[in-house]
């Protein structure tokens, strides 16, 4: 049963209303380590699929190019001041529809097309929009890439102060998608000052975490600060850029006019309602125990052989190396995904495997914390894994079918928020 209901959906058009609840009951029964994703609370569910979608409101709280703002600007304003006290900012824009385009608007505020610009190289770590060759980053600008080093798997900082000397680039991103690290803002911020850059903090898989209290803040290092609301931060698919009051109106107006239109408003109240929840109690111990049961995963899948990037790790995620397991990570990914366990095949650095075909997998805890699973079922998933990878070695199907049957059972006590498998 879905909470919010989707009885229109199931009379109106029932061939989507099937793949809803069999998207809700693959969200269930599956151990989603995909380090991105979450479970949002009902209240975030039910402030997505409101009259909200129904509203235009181009510009901001108070500066609108359509009528009929009286709620939509409390809404946003609401957002704006959550955001605010959350992290602590001079300034919150809650309009970018995700994370690429808040970072495009970091390229549009601070940049012309042809200038240098720096960030952390994809296969390193890395985001698709901090200057990947493929993207607008990397073909409208000159963008450096810095990376890691090769004996400890952690950003080369040494590596990176060079570049920006040489390069003088004019932003900098610190953040990335596969990190298992904690990121050092203030050095970062020295190597910014230095070179002439303006650095942006990119905390999209971290903002949950530094929330909560389980990872240092960016604020008062990183002028500008872009983040998806949607990963350990826990709310809708959405993103936010937070900025210190010099660098907010150069972002407002990269995010409107400059890039977007209409903000989507439905979106935008989750977001607040997201930021209310993100500011309880209960949501540092969900931050720091996110911590805990990644550290206790690494530990576990150390100890049964597994080359651990960095060896471990500091925040929600771990990156795999499975070259010496003998398998690459797309196979090992998809055998996973049909024992029960959800992440994805991610390059790993210096991978001599192709993009499509890397040597890694990447992981993470922040859904199944969600649901309430602690440090004492981290060895049985790693004992799982294992079993997994072994088994795809060997092409044993019914071994795959098998764990997802006692993954299924474990997980049948502990809902999901959202959907129950009752009628
Ligand atoms: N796709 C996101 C992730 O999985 O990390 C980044 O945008």
């Amino acid at each position: 049963m879905h909470q919010p209901p989707i009885s229109q959906i199931d009379s109106t058009d029932p061939e989507i209303a099937q793949l809803i609840h069999d998207e809700a009951r693959r969200q269930a029964e599956k151990m989603r380590l995909i380090p991105s994703e979450n479970y949002v609370s009902l209240a975030v569910l039910e402030a997505c699929g409101t009259v909200l979608t129904n509203k235009y409101s181009e510009g901001y709280p108070g500066k609108r190019y359509y009528e009929g703002q009286q709620v939509i600007d409390q809404i946003e304003s609401l957002a704006i001041e959550r955001a605010r006290a959350l992290f602590g900012v001079d300034h919150a824009n809650v309009q970018p529809y995700s994370g690429s385009p808040a970072n495009l608007a970091v390229y549009l505020a601070f940049a012309q097309p042809g200038d240098t610009v720096m960030g952390m190289a994809l296969p390193m770590g890395g985001h698709l929009t901090h200057g990947a060759g493929v993207a607008v980053g990397g073909r409208w600008f000159h963008a450096v890439q810095y990376g890691v080093r090769r004996d400890t798997g952690r950003v080369d900082l040494d590596e990176v102060r060079d570049l920006a000397l040489k390069e003088r680039p004019k932003i900098i991103f610190a953040g990335g998608t596969a990190i298992p690290r904690t990121i050092d803002f203030p050095a970062f911020a020295a190597i910014a000052a230095e070179a002439g850059a303006v650095l942006i903090a990119d905390i999209a898989h971290i903002a949950g975490l530094i929330a909560g209290g389980a990872h240092p803040s960016p604020v008062g290092y990183a002028p500008v600060i872009t983040t998806t609301t949607h990963k350990t931060l826990r709310g809708p698919r959405g993103a936010m850029i937070m900025t210190d009051a010099a660098h907010a109106s150069a972002i407002d107006r990269a995010v409107f006019p400059g890039l977007q239109g209409g903000p989507h408003n439905h979106t935008t109240a989750a977001i607040a309602v997201a930021l209310k929840e993100a500011a309880q109690p209960s949501f540092r111990a969900y931050a720091a125990q996110v911590v805990a049961n990644a550290a206790a995963l690494a530990s576990a899948l150390l100890a049964r052989g597994y080359d651990l990037i960095s060896g471990g790790t500091d925040n929600h995620l771990l990156l795999v190396d499975l070259t010496s397991k003998g398998i690459g990570g797309k196979p090992a990914a998809k055998a996973l995904d049909r024992a029960g366990i959800e992440l994805n095949f991610n390059t790993v650095p210096f991978d001599q495997r192709r993009p499509f075909d890397p040597s890694g997998i990447r992981l993470g805890t922040p859904a199944i914390t969600t649901r309430g699973l602690t440090e004492q079922h981290m060895p049985q998933l790693a004992a799982w894994m294992d079993d997994a990878i072994t088994a795809a070695t060997k092409d044993d199907e019914a071994a795959l079918d098998h764990i997802a049957a006692e993954i299924r059972d474990l997980l049948a006590a502990y809902p999901t928020p959202g959907w129950s498998p009752n009628p």
